[in-house]
């Protein structure tokens, strides 16, 4: 009986001590769709090339060897070739498989990576790269993979208005956003605070609209040049990875009016000059004017209109002259009316430049062209609102604030963050998104394009905060939009993140650590003493 016992329990030591591999699916995040572990090892001290199929596939072969060198240490020769050679080969998936998927197959010869075009084969190299760095002594497990992507749409937002961290920590930024497959980077550029973008037309907007932050309205200048902007489109575009601007209206424009008060619509006591004028003419002529260098400066052909929160500040259109006679010509009921008239117009210069329009949920109810239109589902207080939105043929991105917005707090011991009626966003809802109760009506379910996480900056002072904030929900965001809701499973995500963890270590990376919550104090948003 004690013999039985202690087999027992050496039976239960031993199961609960293998290697994450064998007991887990697989160690990658985000979790592929199909994973199974054959016999045997490839040897990855002595790979004799990485050869590609055809000549489009040379950039991206490329892209591998550069990885290898960077993320593992090794340094493996490229060039065009044959399967069965051993070593990495990059082939083509036949045109009968979706478009976004690949596959990793390894064997003791040869590894075997696959999909429809670079892009599919990226994703599957950021597997392999975590496959290799998991992988002990130099032998990578026989995984086959079979993968793709729930949603298209694998978004993250920075807000650099309220805080400038320029052009390093975004590309950083970029790269984990790369290494855990999230593809769109929503770029918050403007806002009360400060306007971060360079416009040739209007130079004041950045040389003054740049000055301040969320926290000191006489901080030093800080903005984006165009060609630091280029530089980041191009660093995003070699990781596939598509840049969607924000130039917010006809709210949040106040840092704006400062440089061009003619175009001020005025505010409220609480936020000044928070509106640019929706009844002068001349304020489209100066946006689209704006709208056109951004078009030119950013090529996925979506730019972002805001539109959120006008009411804070837009009481003095009341009494503003040419916003009344405004209201008067298009027979406009009320200050709502006015927005949503202001919202066609810029609608149409967006269009008028052949890009998509993307706004936050208030435009919902603008009447703007659906085919047109992206919609970002924020309020999840007002659930009726994304129903409608789809029910008239929206396309959206889903971002409600509980839980993707990462300026709620993680824990609840923490001090600083937003909570909402108790709520924060913790690792286990963003990992649990979309929820069972997220309105889609039945049929609709093809207009979600994806889901986006959003790191607001009024409680982020400094790269170690935004550090803190970000990872490790930045991956659970990531295995919440790639993997197939029958595949995830939240207590097999917290293994594979230990590993990762380390990672973050090794980056000099200040994270928040889910299993021992002290071991890095919370990171505040206040000036060092
Ligand atoms: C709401 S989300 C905002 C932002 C704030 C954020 C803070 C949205 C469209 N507007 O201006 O930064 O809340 O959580």
């Amino acid at each position: 009986m004690k013999n039985q016992l202690l087999l027992l329990l050496l039976l239960i030591g031993f199961l609960a001590g293998r290697p994450a591999a064998a007991q887990d699916p697989c160690p990658v995040i985000p979790l592929p769709v199909e994973s199974s572990l054959s016999g045997g090892t490839f040897p990855l001290r002595s790979i004799p090339g990485i050869c590609y199929a055809d000549s489009g596939l040379a950039e991206i072969a490329q892209r591998l060897q550069y990885q290898l060198h960077q993320k593992a240490g090794l340094q493996v020769p490229v060039g065009p070739g044959e399967p069965d050679q051993g070593g990495i080969f990059i082939g083509r998936l036949p045109e009968t498989e979706e478009k976004t998927a690949y596959t990793l197959e390894i064997s003791p010869e040869q590894v075997s990576l696959k999909g429809a075009d670079p892009e599919a084969i990226y994703q599957g190299i950021m597997s392999l790269v975590q496959l290799i760095r998991t992988s002990e002594d130099g032998k990578l497990p026989c995984w086959n993979i079979r993968d793709r992507p729930r949603y298209g749409w694998r978004g993250l937002m920075l807000d650099e208005s309220r805080y400038f961290f320029g052009k390093e920590k975004v590309k950083q930024l970029l790269d984990w956003m790369a290494y855990y497959k999230l593809n769109r980077f929503h770029w918050h550029l403007t806002d009360a605070p400060g306007w971060r973008l360079e416009i040739q037309q209007y130079p004041r907007l950045a040389l003054v609209g740049g000055i301040g932050n969320h926290f000191d309205p006489d901080a030093p200048v800080q903005y984006y040049t165009q060609a630091d902007i280029a530089e980041i489109v191009r660093y995003a575009k070699e990781r596939f990875i598509a840049i969607i601007p924000e130039i917010d209206m006809p709210g949040h424009a106040a840092a704006a009016n400062r440089a061009y008060p003619e175009f001020s619509g005025g505010g409220s006591e609480k936020y000044p000059d928070f509106t640019f004028n929706p009844g002068k003419e001349g304020t489209y002529e100066y946006l689209t004017g704006i709208l056109k260098e951004v078009d030119a400066l950013f090529p996925f052909q979506t730019i972002h209109l805001g539109g959120d929160e006008v009411h804070f500040g837009n009481q003095e259109w009341e009494t503003d002259e040419s916003v009344q006679a405004l209201m008067e010509q298009h027979q406009l009921k009320d200050l709502v009316e006015v927005e949503h008239e202001f919202m066609r117009r810029m609608a149409d210069s967006v269009i008028g430049l052949n890009n998509r329009i993307a706004g936050w949920d208030e435009v919902a109810a603008s009447g703007l062209a659906p085919e047109h239109t992206l919609l970002f589902w924020w309020r999840h207080d007002k659930p009726e609102i994304l129903k409608k939105a789809l029910e008239k043929d929206y396309q959206v991105v889903l971002c409600p604030r509980i839980p993707l917005y990462f300026d709620f707090k993680q824990n609840k011991t923490h001090r600083w963050g937003r909570v909402w009626n108790g709520d924060i966003a913790g690792l286990e809802s963003v990992y649990a998104f979309p929820f069972a109760d997220t309105p889609i009506p039945n049929g609709k379910e093809h207009l979600v394009e994806g889901i986006q996480a959003n790191i607001w900056t009024e409680v982020i002072r400094d790269n170690r905060r935004l550090d803190f904030m970000t990872f490790p929900r930045i991956a659970t965001l990531a295995e919440a939009a790639w993997t197939a809701e029958q595949n995830k499973d939240f207590s097999s995500f917290r293994r594979r993140l230990r590993f990762h963890l380390e990672q973050y270590d090794q980056a000099g990376i200040y994270y928040y650590n889910p299993f021992d919550p002290g071991a890095n104090p919370e990171a505040i948003p206040l000036p060092p003493r």
